[in-house]
Protein backbone atom coordinates (compact mmCIF):
# COMPACT_ATOMS: atom_id res chain seq x y z
CA UNK A 1 0.00 0.00 0.00
CA UNK A 2 1.45 3.28 -1.10
CA UNK A 3 2.12 5.82 1.85
CA UNK A 4 3.06 9.11 0.61
CA UNK A 5 0.47 11.49 2.18
CA UNK A 6 0.50 14.83 2.24
CA UNK A 7 -2.70 16.62 3.35
CA UNK A 8 -3.93 19.92 1.44
CA UNK A 9 -3.84 23.19 2.99
CA UNK A 10 -5.42 25.51 0.15
CA UNK A 11 -6.63 28.06 3.15
CA UNK A 12 -3.79 28.35 5.41
CA UNK A 13 -6.19 26.94 7.88
CA UNK A 14 -2.81 25.67 9.82
CA UNK A 15 -2.68 29.52 11.05
CA UNK A 16 -5.63 28.59 13.34
CA UNK A 17 -4.37 25.70 14.70
CA UNK A 18 -1.53 25.65 17.89
CA UNK A 19 1.50 24.18 17.97
CA UNK A 20 0.07 21.48 20.23
CA UNK A 21 -2.30 20.59 17.31
CA UNK A 22 0.47 20.88 14.63
CA UNK A 23 2.27 18.16 16.91
CA UNK A 24 -0.67 15.32 17.77
CA UNK A 25 -1.24 15.74 14.54
CA UNK A 26 2.07 15.16 13.23
CA UNK A 27 2.36 12.10 15.77
CA UNK A 28 -0.91 10.48 14.53
CA UNK A 29 0.11 10.47 10.71
CA UNK A 30 3.26 9.38 11.95
CA UNK A 31 1.63 6.21 13.80
CA UNK A 32 -0.85 5.85 10.89
CA UNK A 33 2.04 5.90 8.47
CA UNK A 34 4.09 3.00 9.86
CA UNK A 35 1.28 1.00 11.68
CA UNK A 36 -2.20 1.17 9.97
CA UNK A 37 -1.56 1.68 5.66
CA UNK A 38 1.00 -0.91 5.29
CA UNK A 39 -1.60 -3.84 6.90
CA UNK A 40 -4.89 -2.16 6.57
CA UNK A 41 -5.82 -3.64 3.05
CA UNK A 42 -4.95 -7.07 4.03
CA UNK A 43 -7.22 -7.02 6.62
CA UNK A 44 -9.75 -5.34 4.84
CA UNK A 45 -9.25 -8.17 2.69
CA UNK A 46 -9.45 -10.65 5.45
CA UNK A 47 -12.60 -8.95 6.67
CA UNK A 48 -10.88 -9.35 10.03
CA UNK A 49 -10.25 -6.04 12.76
CA UNK A 50 -6.22 -5.78 13.45
CA UNK A 51 -6.53 -6.32 17.33
CA UNK A 52 -2.97 -6.09 18.08
CA UNK A 53 -3.66 -2.30 17.45
CA UNK A 54 -5.64 -1.24 20.49
CA UNK A 55 -2.37 -1.28 22.60
CA UNK A 56 -1.37 1.19 20.20
CA UNK A 57 -3.94 3.34 20.29
CA UNK A 58 -4.11 3.81 23.70
CA UNK A 59 -0.24 4.71 23.39
CA UNK A 60 -1.23 7.61 20.99
CA UNK A 61 -3.56 9.05 23.22
CA UNK A 62 -6.97 8.08 20.63
CA UNK A 63 -9.28 6.69 23.76
CA UNK A 64 -10.97 9.82 25.12
CA UNK A 65 -8.20 11.88 24.33
CA UNK A 66 -10.90 14.88 25.99
CA UNK A 67 -11.55 13.18 28.66
CA UNK A 68 -9.58 14.30 31.99
CA UNK A 69 -6.03 13.34 32.89
CA UNK A 70 -7.07 12.53 36.26
CA UNK A 71 -9.31 9.15 34.36
CA UNK A 72 -6.79 8.40 32.55
CA UNK A 73 -7.21 10.35 29.40
CA UNK A 74 -5.22 13.22 27.53
CA UNK A 75 -7.13 16.24 28.81
CA UNK A 76 -7.17 17.52 25.34
CA UNK A 77 -9.10 19.97 23.50
CA UNK A 78 -11.95 19.08 20.96
CA UNK A 79 -10.40 20.13 18.12
CA UNK A 80 -7.23 17.79 19.51
CA UNK A 81 -9.93 15.29 19.33
CA UNK A 82 -11.07 16.29 15.49
CA UNK A 83 -7.37 16.02 14.08
CA UNK A 84 -6.79 12.58 16.00
CA UNK A 85 -10.13 11.19 13.71
CA UNK A 86 -8.92 13.25 10.75
CA UNK A 87 -6.01 11.42 10.99
CA UNK A 88 -6.95 8.09 11.81
CA UNK A 89 -9.86 7.76 9.74
CA UNK A 90 -7.58 8.81 6.78
CA UNK A 91 -5.93 5.51 7.27
CA UNK A 92 -9.17 3.57 7.68
CA UNK A 93 -12.98 4.29 9.06
CA UNK A 94 -12.84 1.10 10.92
CA UNK A 95 -10.03 1.94 13.09
CA UNK A 96 -11.46 5.50 13.19
CA UNK A 97 -14.76 3.64 14.72
CA UNK A 98 -13.09 2.16 17.18
CA UNK A 99 -11.51 5.13 18.38
CA UNK A 100 -14.61 7.07 18.50
CA UNK A 101 -16.54 4.29 19.83
CA UNK A 102 -14.25 4.15 22.72
CA UNK A 103 -14.14 7.83 23.23
CA UNK A 104 -17.48 9.18 22.75
CA UNK A 105 -19.39 6.27 22.96
CA UNK A 106 -17.90 4.24 25.78
CA UNK A 107 -15.43 6.59 27.64
CA UNK A 108 -17.61 9.89 27.50
CA UNK A 109 -21.15 8.60 28.94
CA UNK A 110 -19.34 6.85 31.76
CA UNK A 111 -17.47 10.19 32.23
CA UNK A 112 -20.70 12.48 31.97
CA UNK A 113 -23.16 9.90 33.67
CA UNK A 114 -21.52 8.05 35.73
CA UNK A 115 -20.91 7.17 39.45
CA UNK A 116 -16.91 8.38 41.16
CA UNK A 117 -16.73 4.04 41.67
CA UNK A 118 -18.20 3.53 37.51
CA UNK A 119 -16.04 6.14 36.81
CA UNK A 120 -12.76 5.15 38.36
CA UNK A 121 -13.39 1.79 37.90
CA UNK A 122 -14.10 1.68 33.93
CA UNK A 123 -12.27 5.15 32.80
CA UNK A 124 -8.69 4.17 33.30
CA UNK A 125 -8.27 0.88 31.67
CA UNK A 126 -10.52 1.84 28.72
CA UNK A 127 -7.89 4.94 28.05
CA UNK A 128 -4.98 2.23 27.56
CA UNK A 129 -7.39 -0.39 25.58
CA UNK A 130 -6.83 -2.55 28.57
CA UNK A 131 -10.61 -3.08 28.27
CA UNK A 132 -12.52 -2.32 25.21
CA UNK A 133 -16.35 -1.59 24.84
CA UNK A 134 -18.99 -0.78 22.61
CA UNK A 135 -22.29 0.92 22.95
CA UNK A 136 -25.78 -0.65 22.04
CA UNK A 137 -28.34 1.78 20.93
CA UNK A 138 -29.68 0.13 17.48
CA UNK A 139 -32.41 -2.75 17.31
CA UNK A 140 -33.28 -4.86 14.55
CA UNK A 141 -36.70 -3.11 14.93
CA UNK A 142 -35.61 0.38 15.68
CA UNK A 143 -32.77 2.10 13.49
CA UNK A 144 -33.54 5.49 12.99
CA UNK A 145 -36.15 5.38 15.82
CA UNK A 146 -34.16 4.55 18.73
CA UNK A 147 -36.54 5.83 21.26
CA UNK A 148 -38.94 2.79 20.06
CA UNK A 149 -36.33 0.71 21.29
CA UNK A 150 -38.26 -2.34 23.25
CA UNK A 151 -34.85 -3.57 25.28
CA UNK A 152 -35.73 -3.55 28.47
CA UNK A 153 -35.10 -4.27 32.45
CA UNK A 154 -37.01 -5.27 35.52
CA UNK A 155 -36.56 -4.22 38.95
CA UNK A 156 -35.40 -7.45 41.15
CA UNK A 157 -34.16 -5.35 44.57
CA UNK A 158 -30.47 -5.30 44.52
CA UNK A 159 -29.76 -6.18 40.37
CA UNK A 160 -32.18 -5.79 37.33
CA UNK A 161 -33.05 -8.49 34.56
CA UNK A 162 -32.24 -6.96 31.40
CA UNK A 163 -33.95 -8.80 27.93
CA UNK A 164 -33.67 -7.56 24.78
CA UNK A 165 -31.26 -7.36 21.88
CA UNK A 166 -29.26 -4.61 19.79
CA UNK A 167 -27.87 -5.43 16.19
CA UNK A 168 -25.09 -3.58 13.85
CA UNK A 169 -22.74 -2.87 17.12
CA UNK A 170 -19.47 -1.61 16.07
CA UNK A 171 -16.62 -4.07 18.31
CA UNK A 172 -19.54 -6.12 20.45
CA UNK A 173 -17.71 -9.04 18.99
CA UNK A 174 -14.94 -8.77 21.46
CA UNK A 175 -15.62 -6.33 23.50
CA UNK A 176 -14.87 -6.10 27.62
CA UNK A 177 -17.83 -4.14 28.44
CA UNK A 178 -21.19 -2.71 26.47
CA UNK A 179 -23.04 0.86 26.98
CA UNK A 180 -26.67 -0.62 26.90
CA UNK A 181 -29.31 1.32 27.09
CA UNK A 182 -32.58 0.07 27.90
CA UNK A 183 -35.95 1.46 29.09
CA UNK A 184 -37.41 0.88 32.82
CA UNK A 185 -40.15 -0.45 34.18
CA UNK A 186 -41.63 3.08 33.26
CA UNK A 187 -40.19 3.17 29.73
CA UNK A 188 -38.02 5.54 30.40
CA UNK A 189 -34.25 4.89 28.57
CA UNK A 190 -31.31 4.62 31.19
CA UNK A 191 -27.85 3.31 30.33
CA UNK A 192 -26.42 0.24 32.07
CA UNK A 193 -23.06 -1.63 31.63
CA UNK A 194 -23.19 -4.72 30.86
CA UNK A 195 -20.03 -7.22 31.02
CA UNK A 196 -18.75 -9.83 29.13
CA UNK A 197 -18.93 -12.75 31.57
CA UNK A 198 -22.48 -11.98 32.94
CA UNK A 199 -24.79 -15.00 32.35
CA UNK A 200 -27.10 -14.83 29.18
CA UNK A 201 -24.99 -12.29 27.53
CA UNK A 202 -23.60 -12.95 24.25
CA UNK A 203 -22.24 -11.51 21.28
CA UNK A 204 -22.63 -12.56 18.19
CA UNK A 205 -20.57 -11.48 14.67
CA UNK A 206 -21.97 -10.39 11.78
CA UNK A 207 -20.32 -11.65 8.57
CA UNK A 208 -20.40 -10.64 4.91
CA UNK A 209 -19.88 -6.90 5.34
CA UNK A 210 -18.66 -4.97 2.41
CA UNK A 211 -18.05 -1.99 4.23
CA UNK A 212 -15.79 -1.09 7.35
CA UNK A 213 -14.73 -5.03 6.80
CA UNK A 214 -11.25 -4.34 9.07
CA UNK A 215 -13.88 -3.50 11.72
CA UNK A 216 -16.05 -5.76 13.75
CA UNK A 217 -19.64 -5.48 14.10
CA UNK A 218 -22.10 -8.05 15.99
CA UNK A 219 -24.79 -8.23 17.55
CA UNK A 220 -25.54 -7.81 21.73
CA UNK A 221 -28.28 -10.42 23.11
CA UNK A 222 -29.19 -10.02 26.26
CA UNK A 223 -31.42 -13.05 28.16
CA UNK A 224 -32.54 -12.47 31.11
CA UNK A 225 -29.09 -10.52 32.25
CA UNK A 226 -28.89 -9.93 35.98
CA UNK A 227 -26.97 -6.65 36.08
CA UNK A 228 -26.11 -5.26 39.56
CA UNK A 229 -27.72 -1.92 40.15
CA UNK A 230 -24.03 -0.17 40.47
CA UNK A 231 -23.97 -0.90 37.21
CA UNK A 232 -26.61 1.66 35.48
CA UNK A 233 -25.65 5.14 35.14
CA UNK A 234 -27.06 7.40 37.54
CA UNK A 235 -26.07 10.82 35.73
CA UNK A 236 -29.02 10.87 33.26
CA UNK A 237 -31.61 9.30 31.83
CA UNK A 238 -34.06 9.74 28.83
CA UNK A 239 -33.24 9.46 25.01
CA UNK A 240 -31.22 12.61 25.65
CA UNK A 241 -28.49 11.17 27.67
CA UNK A 242 -27.71 8.62 24.61
CA UNK A 243 -28.04 11.32 21.68
CA UNK A 244 -25.72 13.55 23.94
CA UNK A 245 -22.89 10.55 23.15
CA UNK A 246 -24.19 10.66 19.62
CA UNK A 247 -23.32 14.59 19.19
CA UNK A 248 -19.88 13.75 20.55
CA UNK A 249 -19.21 10.97 18.56
CA UNK A 250 -20.92 12.77 14.75
CA UNK A 251 -18.66 15.72 15.71
CA UNK A 252 -15.23 13.05 15.07
CA UNK A 253 -16.70 11.73 12.38
CA UNK A 254 -16.78 15.79 10.63
CA UNK A 255 -12.86 15.42 10.55
CA UNK A 256 -12.80 11.94 10.23
CA UNK A 257 -14.70 12.42 6.79
CA UNK A 258 -12.06 14.75 6.01
CA UNK A 259 -8.96 12.76 6.36
CA UNK A 260 -10.43 10.32 4.12
CA UNK A 261 -10.97 12.96 1.31
CA UNK A 262 -8.01 14.09 1.79
CA UNK A 263 -6.34 10.96 1.01
CA UNK A 264 -8.39 10.30 -1.95
CA UNK A 265 -7.54 13.73 -3.22
CA UNK A 266 -4.20 13.37 -2.50
CA UNK A 267 -3.60 9.17 -4.30
CA UNK A 268 -5.71 10.74 -7.43
CA UNK A 269 -3.70 14.17 -7.90
CA UNK A 270 -0.45 12.17 -7.26
CA UNK A 271 -1.82 9.75 -10.11
CA UNK A 272 -3.18 12.31 -12.91
CA UNK A 273 0.59 13.79 -12.75
CA UNK A 274 2.56 10.36 -13.43
CA UNK A 275 -0.15 8.61 -15.69
CA UNK A 276 0.49 9.66 -19.69
CA UNK A 277 -2.38 9.04 -21.91
CA UNK A 278 -2.57 10.55 -25.71
CA UNK A 279 0.97 11.99 -24.68
CA UNK A 280 0.25 14.05 -21.56
CA UNK A 281 -0.33 13.43 -18.24
CA UNK A 282 -3.90 13.24 -17.24
CA UNK A 283 -3.77 15.84 -14.84
CA UNK A 284 -3.28 18.12 -18.26
CA UNK A 285 -6.65 17.25 -19.28
CA UNK A 286 -9.64 19.77 -18.29
CA UNK A 287 -11.76 17.45 -17.16
CA UNK A 288 -9.50 15.74 -14.36
CA UNK A 289 -8.23 19.71 -13.42
CA UNK A 290 -12.37 20.02 -12.78
CA UNK A 291 -12.44 17.14 -10.57
CA UNK A 292 -9.10 17.84 -8.57
CA UNK A 293 -10.49 21.59 -8.18
CA UNK A 294 -13.71 20.73 -6.97
CA UNK A 295 -12.00 18.23 -4.37
CA UNK A 296 -9.93 20.74 -3.21
CA UNK A 297 -12.81 22.98 -2.85
CA UNK A 298 -14.93 20.70 -0.94
CA UNK A 299 -12.22 19.89 1.01
CA UNK A 300 -11.20 23.26 1.92
CA UNK A 301 -15.15 24.15 3.30
CA UNK A 302 -15.10 20.78 5.78
CA UNK A 303 -11.83 21.57 7.27
CA UNK A 304 -13.61 25.73 7.86
CA UNK A 305 -16.80 23.85 8.70
CA UNK A 306 -15.28 21.38 11.67
CA UNK A 307 -12.51 23.85 12.80
CA UNK A 308 -15.02 26.06 13.61
CA UNK A 309 -17.22 23.69 14.70
CA UNK A 310 -14.22 22.47 17.27
CA UNK A 311 -14.41 26.17 18.45
CA UNK A 312 -18.09 25.77 19.57
CA UNK A 313 -18.08 22.47 21.33
CA UNK A 314 -14.25 23.93 23.13
CA UNK A 315 -16.94 26.31 24.27
CA UNK A 316 -19.86 24.51 25.31
CA UNK A 317 -21.85 26.04 22.40
CA UNK A 318 -22.11 23.29 20.05
CA UNK A 319 -25.55 22.40 19.12
CA UNK A 320 -26.99 19.59 18.01
CA UNK A 321 -28.48 20.58 14.10
CA UNK A 322 -24.68 22.37 14.27
CA UNK A 323 -23.48 18.94 14.59
CA UNK A 324 -25.67 17.24 11.94
CA UNK A 325 -25.14 19.70 9.46
CA UNK A 326 -20.92 19.01 9.41
CA UNK A 327 -21.13 14.99 9.76
CA UNK A 328 -24.14 15.23 6.69
CA UNK A 329 -21.82 17.71 4.64
CA UNK A 330 -18.33 16.23 5.22
CA UNK A 331 -19.34 12.35 4.95
CA UNK A 332 -21.58 13.43 2.10
CA UNK A 333 -18.26 15.28 0.67
CA UNK A 334 -15.84 12.42 1.19
CA UNK A 335 -18.06 10.02 -0.66
CA UNK A 336 -18.17 12.68 -3.62
CA UNK A 337 -14.03 12.63 -3.68
CA UNK A 338 -13.93 9.19 -3.33
CA UNK A 339 -16.14 8.58 -6.92
CA UNK A 340 -14.33 11.29 -8.50
CA UNK A 341 -10.70 9.64 -7.46
CA UNK A 342 -11.24 6.34 -8.44
CA UNK A 343 -12.30 7.65 -11.66
CA UNK A 344 -9.30 9.51 -12.26
CA UNK A 345 -7.68 5.79 -11.16
CA UNK A 346 -9.20 4.06 -13.87
CA UNK A 347 -8.92 0.05 -13.49
CA UNK A 348 -6.29 0.87 -10.88
CA UNK A 349 -8.86 2.88 -8.57
CA UNK A 350 -10.85 -0.65 -8.31
CA UNK A 351 -7.93 -2.25 -6.88
CA UNK A 352 -6.47 -2.73 -3.57
CA UNK A 353 -2.86 -1.36 -4.82
CA UNK A 354 -5.03 2.29 -3.51
CA UNK A 355 -6.94 3.17 -0.81
CA UNK A 356 -9.61 4.63 -2.87
CA UNK A 357 -12.10 1.80 -3.06
CA UNK A 358 -11.50 0.36 0.61
CA UNK A 359 -12.35 4.29 1.55
CA UNK A 360 -15.45 4.47 -0.84
CA UNK A 361 -17.01 0.97 0.42
CA UNK A 362 -16.11 2.12 4.51
CA UNK A 363 -17.70 5.22 3.85
CA UNK A 364 -21.15 3.69 2.75
CA UNK A 365 -21.35 2.89 6.97
CA UNK A 366 -20.05 5.84 7.59
CA UNK A 367 -23.35 7.92 6.27
CA UNK A 368 -25.49 5.32 7.74
CA UNK A 369 -24.62 5.12 11.40
CA UNK A 370 -24.70 7.52 13.44
CA UNK A 371 -27.39 8.79 11.88
CA UNK A 372 -28.56 8.67 8.33
CA UNK A 373 -27.42 11.07 5.37
CA UNK A 374 -31.40 11.83 5.82
CA UNK A 375 -31.92 11.48 9.25
CA UNK A 376 -29.06 14.59 9.55
CA UNK A 377 -31.37 16.64 6.77
CA UNK A 378 -34.60 16.45 9.33
CA UNK A 379 -32.74 17.37 12.11
CA UNK A 380 -31.73 20.14 10.14
CA UNK A 381 -35.32 20.43 8.74
CA UNK A 382 -36.65 20.71 12.68
CA UNK A 383 -34.48 23.25 13.71
CA UNK A 384 -35.11 25.33 10.49
CA UNK A 385 -38.97 25.42 10.77
CA UNK A 386 -39.82 23.97 13.97
CA UNK A 387 -41.79 21.23 12.18
CA UNK A 388 -40.76 17.55 13.32
CA UNK A 389 -40.56 15.69 10.35
CA UNK A 390 -39.71 12.41 11.24
P1 LIG B 1 -36.85 13.74 20.16
O1 LIG B 1 -38.25 13.75 20.63
O2 LIG B 1 -36.40 14.75 19.18
O3 LIG B 1 -35.86 13.81 21.42
C1 LIG B 1 -36.00 12.95 22.54
C2 LIG B 1 -35.36 13.62 23.73
O4 LIG B 1 -33.96 13.80 23.50
C3 LIG B 1 -33.62 15.20 23.51
N1 LIG B 1 -32.61 15.39 22.47
C4 LIG B 1 -31.32 15.55 22.73
N2 LIG B 1 -30.67 15.65 23.89
C5 LIG B 1 -29.34 15.80 23.85
N3 LIG B 1 -28.65 15.82 22.69
C6 LIG B 1 -29.27 15.71 21.49
N4 LIG B 1 -28.59 15.69 20.34
C7 LIG B 1 -30.68 15.57 21.48
N5 LIG B 1 -31.61 15.42 20.49
C8 LIG B 1 -32.80 15.31 21.13
C9 LIG B 1 -34.90 15.91 23.23
O5 LIG B 1 -34.88 17.22 23.73
C10 LIG B 1 -35.89 15.03 23.99
O6 LIG B 1 -35.74 15.28 25.36
P2 LIG B 1 -37.02 15.17 26.34
O7 LIG B 1 -36.45 15.54 27.67
O8 LIG B 1 -38.01 16.12 25.79
O9 LIG B 1 -37.46 13.73 26.26
O10 LIG B 1 -36.53 12.28 19.68
P3 LIG B 1 -37.09 11.46 18.45
O11 LIG B 1 -37.55 10.16 19.00
O12 LIG B 1 -38.04 12.28 17.63
O13 LIG B 1 -35.77 11.15 17.60
C11 LIG B 1 -34.90 12.15 17.27
C12 LIG B 1 -33.82 11.66 16.28
C13 LIG B 1 -34.44 11.05 15.03
C14 LIG B 1 -33.07 12.89 15.86
C15 LIG B 1 -32.85 10.70 16.93
O14 LIG B 1 -33.48 9.66 17.52
C16 LIG B 1 -31.73 10.27 16.02
O15 LIG B 1 -30.71 10.93 16.00
N6 LIG B 1 -31.83 9.11 15.26
C17 LIG B 1 -30.70 8.53 14.59
C18 LIG B 1 -30.23 7.32 15.36
C19 LIG B 1 -28.76 7.23 15.44
O16 LIG B 1 -28.00 8.15 15.17
N7 LIG B 1 -28.27 6.08 15.88
C20 LIG B 1 -26.87 5.90 16.09
C21 LIG B 1 -26.58 4.60 16.78
S1 LIG B 1 -24.92 4.49 17.37
C22 LIG B 1 -23.98 4.32 16.03
O17 LIG B 1 -24.40 4.37 14.93
C23 LIG B 1 -22.55 4.10 16.32
S2 LIG B 1 -21.59 3.83 14.94
C24 LIG B 1 -20.14 3.81 15.77
C25 LIG B 1 -18.95 3.70 14.92
O18 LIG B 1 -18.59 2.56 14.55
O19 LIG B 1 -18.28 4.77 14.71
P1 LIG C 1 -33.50 2.49 9.17
O1 LIG C 1 -33.72 3.34 10.34
O2 LIG C 1 -34.40 1.33 8.95
O3 LIG C 1 -33.53 3.41 7.88
C1 LIG C 1 -33.69 2.89 6.55
C2 LIG C 1 -33.83 4.08 5.59
O4 LIG C 1 -35.03 4.81 5.95
C3 LIG C 1 -32.68 5.07 5.71
O5 LIG C 1 -32.39 5.58 4.43
C4 LIG C 1 -33.24 6.19 6.58
O6 LIG C 1 -32.63 7.45 6.34
C5 LIG C 1 -34.70 6.18 6.14
N1 LIG C 1 -35.59 6.74 7.18
C6 LIG C 1 -35.74 6.34 8.45
N2 LIG C 1 -36.62 7.12 9.10
C7 LIG C 1 -37.03 8.06 8.18
C8 LIG C 1 -37.91 9.17 8.24
N3 LIG C 1 -38.54 9.50 9.38
N4 LIG C 1 -38.11 9.90 7.12
C9 LIG C 1 -37.45 9.59 5.98
N5 LIG C 1 -36.59 8.56 5.87
C10 LIG C 1 -36.37 7.81 6.96
N6 LIG C 1 -25.54 1.29 16.19
C11 LIG C 1 -25.23 1.26 17.50
O7 LIG C 1 -26.08 1.44 18.37
N7 LIG C 1 -23.94 1.05 17.90
C12 LIG C 1 -22.94 0.85 17.02
O8 LIG C 1 -21.77 0.68 17.42
C13 LIG C 1 -23.25 0.82 15.63
N8 LIG C 1 -22.28 0.55 14.72
C14 LIG C 1 -22.64 0.38 13.42
C15 LIG C 1 -21.69 -0.08 12.50
C16 LIG C 1 -22.03 -0.29 11.18
C17 LIG C 1 -21.04 -0.84 10.22
C18 LIG C 1 -23.34 0.02 10.73
C19 LIG C 1 -23.73 -0.17 9.29
C20 LIG C 1 -24.28 0.49 11.63
C21 LIG C 1 -23.95 0.65 12.97
N9 LIG C 1 -24.90 1.05 13.91
C22 LIG C 1 -24.59 1.06 15.25
C23 LIG C 1 -26.30 1.22 13.52
C24 LIG C 1 -26.60 2.51 12.78
O9 LIG C 1 -26.61 3.58 13.65
C25 LIG C 1 -27.95 2.34 12.08
O10 LIG C 1 -27.72 1.46 10.96
C26 LIG C 1 -28.53 3.65 11.59
O11 LIG C 1 -28.90 4.47 12.68
C27 LIG C 1 -29.74 3.44 10.68
O12 LIG C 1 -30.63 2.53 11.21
P2 LIG C 1 -31.19 1.30 10.29
O13 LIG C 1 -30.00 0.63 9.69
O14 LIG C 1 -32.08 0.48 11.12
O15 LIG C 1 -31.96 1.98 9.13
Amino acid sequence: MHDNFTSPDFYQIDDLLSEEHKLIRESTRQWVSKSVSPIIEDYAQKAEFPKYLIKELGEIGAFGPYIPEKYGGAGLDQISYGIMMQEIERGDSGIRSTASVQSSLVMYPIYKFGSEDQKEKFLPKLATGEIMGCFGLTEPDHGSNPGGMITNFKDHGDHVILNGSKMWISNSPFADIAVVWAKDENKRIHGLIVERDMEGFSTPETHNKWSLRASSTGELIFDNVKIPKENILPGKSGLGAPLMCLDSARYGISWGAIGVAMDCYNTALNYSLERVQFGKPIAAKQLQQKKLAEMLTEITKAQLLSWKLGKLKNDDNASSAQISLAKRNNVDMAISIARDARQILGGMGITGEYSIMRHMMNLESVITYEGTHDIHLLILGNEITGHSAF
